[in-house]
C-alpha cells in the first residue's frame, strides 16, 4: 500500500514538470511557424496576380496584375506559386542581384540559416529577416521580365 501514494506523488512530478516544459515550448518561437501564405498565379507571360492570401503579415490587392505586395519583417512566408515551373518566382535585390529563386539560380539569402528558405516546384517558404529586407526589391518572374511588381518590406 505504500508504493501508491508514491505513484501518486511522481505522476503528479511528472505532470508538473511536463506542464512547466510545454509553457517553456510555447515561448520559444517555431522556425518553421508559416505566417502567412500567398497564392500566386500568371497571366499569359505578361503578369503575375496574388488570388489569395492568408494568415497574418502579408497584403496586397487580389487579382490585379502585378500589383505590389507588401511583406512584414520578421514574419515567415509560404508563396503558393499556382503557374508552376514555367513561372519560377524570385524575389530579387537592389542592384538586379537575386535574393530567393524558385528555379535553379541560387539567391544570395537561400542558404541563409535565419531565412531558412525552402523551395518546390510549387511552393517557397522563407523568413524574411531584416537583413533580408535591407536588400529586398521587386518580385520577378524568372522567365518572363514582365512579370514583375514591388515587394514593400515593413515593420
Ligand atoms: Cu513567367
Amino acid at each position: 500500500m505504500k508504493t501508491y501514494p508514491k505513484l501518486f506523488v511522481t505522476a503528479l512530478f511528472t505532470m508538473i514538470l511536463a506542464f512547466g516544459c510545454s509553457e517553456d515550448k510555447e515561448e520559444m518561437p517555431d522556425p518553421n511557424f508559416i505566417n502567412a501564405t500567398i497564392t500566386v498565379n500568371n497571366v499569359a507571360t505578361s503578369a503575375y496576380v496574388f488570388t489569395a492570401i492568408e494568415g497574418a503579415g502579408a497584403s496586397a490587392s487580389l487579382n490585379m496584375e502585378n500589383t505590389a505586395l507588401t511583406l512584414k519583417i520578421g514574419s515567415r512566408y509560404a508563396i503558393n506559386n499556382e503557374a508552376g515551373r514555367p513561372h519560377p518566382f524570385l524575389i530579387m535585390g537592389i542592384g538586379n542581384t537575386t535574393l530567393l529563386a524558385q528555379n535553379d539560380v541560387v539567391g544570395t539569402f537561400e542558404s541563409n540559416p535565419a531565412v531558412n528558405f525552402v523551395a518546390t516546384d510549387s511552393t517557397m517558404i522563407f523568413t524574411l529577416t531584416s537583413e533580408m529586407a535591407t536588400q529586398i526589391a521587386p518580385y520577378m518572374c524568372g522567365r518572363h521580365a514582365a512579370m514583375t511588381g514591388n515587394i514593400n518590406a515593413v515593420d
